[in-house]
């Protein structure tokens, strides 16, 4: 999942795509390099980040799903990732088909609409998830939230539902390690699985921490970070990661799964044909022997 975030002050891609025109063109790069879905979204979530009204929101997202359901048509899906009902049912009416729920409410829209739906963990007011985050046990009590969550969804009809444990919302740094390292407890609830981690700031939090620095790594030296925490992702069973840095993502998936085939009950012996350039892309180019 590629993320596109059409607002001035996104943490990390703010103001860069507000222009419906560059919108489109970062989508196109996005999917040349392998994104299954582009994440439209227009309000900005990060900590201390002010809501904005839904009208604004609205007319940021709306003309960018628009142009990207005309680019792209039925070949890559569309979310939208919002917390607000009406911002959601317009971008549906776009032609997005997948809400990507930061608020983790909106499962009845989802239901009406016949739409995919993402239940992530966390997003209550960016303004002050950050200020006191606090668990017994932040893995179970996570997971319970969303099971429940997602259980009313299906209960309620929704076709598709995901669950995401919300890195980086209502929670510190110890938090979002304790929930990347039982992303298994997540899959093993039988739900599609969803993961955040790219450029944010734990990972910068625990690189500083590694070199003895007080100052968290720079949001444009994160991507090794990202990389490490999508792989790791998906080696827990993970099944989409969303991320800003799709290139190299879908490159790592892509090893991943070479290696997890080697798992199955009849590891696969490779013979490269000559002149090969990819693999586990599109159609098999391997030989096995
Ligand atoms: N993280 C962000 C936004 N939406 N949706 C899901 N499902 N999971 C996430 O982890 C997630 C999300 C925050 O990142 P970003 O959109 O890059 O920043 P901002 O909120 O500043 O726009």
């Amino acid at each position: 999942m590629g993320v596109l975030n059409v607002t001035p002050d996104s943490f990390s891609d703010g103001g860069l795509h507000l222009d419906p025109s560059a919108a489109l063109d970062r989508a196109r790069v996005m999917v040349a390099e392998g994104a299954a879905v582009i994440d439209v979204g227009g309000e900005s979530t990060r900590p201390g980040a002010e809501p904005v009204g839904v009208d604004e929101e609205r007319s940021r997202v709306v003309p960018v799903v628009e142009a990207l359901v005309d680019e792209f048509g039925d070949t890559v899906r569309v979310s939208v990732d919002t917390r607000n009902a009406s911002v959601a049912a317009a971008a549906v009416a776009a032609g997005a088909s997948l809400i990507n729920d930061v608020s983790a409410t909106l499962w009845a829209v989802a239901a009406e609409l016949g739409v995919g739906w993402v239940a992530m963990h966390g997003c209550t007011d960016p303004r002050t998830m950050q200020l006191a985050p606090s668990y017994d046990d932040v893995v179970g009590e996570v997971c319970a939230f969303l099971t429940d969550r997602a259980a009313q969804a299906v209960a309620a009809g929704v076709p598709e539902v995901w669950i995401d444990p919300g890195i980086g919302f209502s929670k510190t740094i110890t938090h979002n390690l304790d929930l990347l390292a039982h992303l298994d407890v997540l899959v093993a609830t039988g739900h599609q699985v969803l993961v955040g981690t790219s450029r944010k700031s734990t990972l910068g939090a625990l690189l500083a921490a590694a070199d003895g620095a007080t100052a968290p790594v720079r949001i444009d030296d994160r991507l090794e970070a990202s990389l490490a925490t999508a792989v790791w992702a998906f080696d827990q069973g993970v099944h989409m990661v969303r991320v800003h840095d799709v290139a190299p993502t879908v490159q790592a998936a892509r090893v991943v799964k070479g290696c997890r085939r080697q798992l199955s009950p009849t590891p696969l012996r490779w013979a490269l044909p000559t002149g090969m350039t990819t693999f586990c892309g599109g159609p098999l180019p391997l030989n096995v022997a």
